[in-house]
């Protein structure tokens, strides 16, 4: 397939043009030129290049992103692995991945689970003109663009997170239309603190600046401060989840040097989860600038955003991206509504080059994610304006938790709370919370009701389990929990007032 990074391409060509001296990423005090990133990352695709899989420890540095880009010019699948996920989480993403070795910074402690898997550490320390020949071997692998690039695992409402298969072609198609949507050029440099084992944070905000030929910073983790200081030494676009975006509000008020700072950006986009209206204002008000939300999924990659040269209507996800189908259905799954009155509500279905192949090693899920005639469906639940704008209103399964923009799992928390000794019966809902957008709730049943485990204890024990962005925030304790005849938990019934 054509290069994904023609940037890097080029400068792997002639180390000494001017592409070459371009900057192409930033961590902290860190940083690569293209023609840097080409000479870290091209001996390493070299040497990975007859891997079946590999896993990554994506921590948010500069060696997971040489480590991804690697990848992807050697054509070998890249599974990227989150630093501080749990014991059986990593051991089953490890085991339904079966990746052959894993990349990682020097430094990097790496968990039992990953211990039968041969460890490549990823040198970023180079200048940038020693390895242009070994480059060479690897410009044109010969690789299909139908070819997996990405193996991302999101959680589902019952059992163990699924492995979503990302091609390249997904890959290139899904950036190009948000290039198209948001202007998005080689002259724009990103600020993010998005985590890299995500969709968002590693496609959208490393891959995406790559294929311009553009640059980003990153904040290592996500902070205001970081925010206000790129945007005033010449980032033009933020990328965030509502969360960040929460906090940015909610700051505003008592800093000036945000609001400036915010005021200069060419494109303050959100997205991962809803973008509360209040929030959307307050940013407006104090900065004279919109923010702008995208809709995706880690299946879909990116569906709709509000274009750069469109109108920004809070509340919305925008429109339709270039090459991408959407149709809203009627509860039959198959249907579509013909309405577009900004009332009717149907489940978004959609088609196109942006879509993931299959679940890994789950045709079963693949099979149900789509319909007969090839639409897949994402369970999130809309309607459309009549100028075509999506709203997003909720989504179908109640057991699925957007809580800091992840998606989380009910049914993963209360498999792993049921192996907590002092637990006899677990049932999980997610509740609105202003900062998180949704926050974790346990409903326990304890297996001696005069000795309930405390909530840090249950926090701690998924935590260690899962990942620390799957722990309880809250634990509720309860005699019983409420069933149907059928012995069904009914969660609708938990509330505690
Ligand atoms: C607290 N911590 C603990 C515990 N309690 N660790 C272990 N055990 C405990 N019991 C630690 C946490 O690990 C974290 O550490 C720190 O305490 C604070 O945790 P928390 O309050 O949970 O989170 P936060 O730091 O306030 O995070 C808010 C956040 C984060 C930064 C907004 O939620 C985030 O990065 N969200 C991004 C999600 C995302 O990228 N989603 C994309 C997927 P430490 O501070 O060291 O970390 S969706 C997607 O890709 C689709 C395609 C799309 O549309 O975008
Ligand atoms: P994930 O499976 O983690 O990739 O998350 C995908 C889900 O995030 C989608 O199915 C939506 O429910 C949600 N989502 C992503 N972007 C938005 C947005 N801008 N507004 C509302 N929900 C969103």
């Amino acid at each position: 397939m054509s290069p994904l990074f023609p940037a890097l391409t080029e400068a792997l060509a002639d180390p000494d043009g001017t592409a070459a001296h371009r900057s192409a990423l930033r961590f902290g005090d860190r940083s690569l030129t293209y023609g840097e990133l080409a000479t870290a990352a091209a001996p390493l695709a070299a040497r990975i290049g007859e891997a079946g899989r590999i896993a990554v420890w994506a921590t948010p540095t500069l060696e997971t992103a040489v480590a991804v880009v690697a990848a992807l010019l050697a054509g070998v699948p890249a599974v990227p692995l989150n630093p501080k996920s749990g014991g059986s989480e990593l051991g089953h993403i490890v085991a339904d991945s079966a990746p052959t070795l894993v990349l990682a910074s020097a430094g990097d402690q790496l968990p039992p689970a990953l211990s039968a898997l041969e460890r490549v550490d990823v040198d970023v320390d180079v200048r940038a003109t020693r390895a242009a020949a070994a480059a060479a071997e690897v410009l044109d692998p010969g690789f299909s663009p139908e070819a997996p690039a990405l193996v991302v695992y999101t959680s589902g409402t019952t059992g163990p997170p699924k492995g979503a298969v990302i091609p390249h072609r997904a890959v290139a198609t899904t950036l190009d239309a948000l290039a198209d949507a948001w202007q998005w050029t080689g002259d724009d440099v990103l600020v993010h603190g998005l985590p890299l084992f995500h969709v968002h944070g590693l496609i959208l905000g490393i891959l995406g600046p790559l294929r311009r030929g553009g640059s980003v910073r990153h904040l290592g983790r996500f902070d205001v401060t970081g925010v206000t200081r790129e945007l005033s030494a010449g980032a033009t676009m933020l990328f965030g989840v509502p969360t960040m975006y929460h906090r940015i509000a909610e700051t505003l008020p008592d800093d000036p040097a945000l609001a400036k700072a915010l005021a200069r950006a060419r494109l303050l986009v959100s997205g991962s989860a809803a973008l509360p209206v209040h929030d959307h204002e307050r940013i407006a008000e104090a900065t004279g600038r919109r923010v702008i939300e995208r809709y995706g999924m880690t299946e879909t990659l990116m569906n709709t955003s509000v274009r750069a040269d469109g109108e920004p209507r809070a509340g919305t996800v925008g429109v339709p991206l270039p090459g991408v189908e959407l149709r809203l259905t009627e509860e039959d799954g198959t249907t579509a509504l013909a309405a577009y009155d900004g009332e009717t509500v149907g489940e978004i279905q959609v088609r196109g080059p942006n879509l993931f192949t299959e679940y890994l090693n789950r045709p079963d899920a693949t099979a149900a994610a789509f319909t007969e005639d090839g639409w897949f469906r994402t369970g999130d639940m809309a309607v459309r304006d009549p100028d075509g704008y999506v709203r997003i209103v909720g989504r179908k399964a109640t057991d699925l938790i957007k809580s800091g923009g992840y998606k989380i799992g009910a049914g993963e928390i209360e498999n792993a709370l049921l192996e907590h000794p002092g637990v006899r019966e677990a049932a999980v809902t997610g509740e609105p919370d202003p900062d998180l957008g949704e926050r974790i709730v346990a409903w326990i049943v304890p297996a001696d009701a005069e000795n309930p485990p405390l909530l840090a204890e249950l926090a701690d024990h998924v935590a260690v389990r899962l990942a620390p962005h799957k722990r309880p925030r809250v634990v509720h304790c309860l005699g019983a929990l409420p069933r149907n005849d059928m012995g069904k938990i009914m969660k609708r019934a938990l509330t505690h007032d």
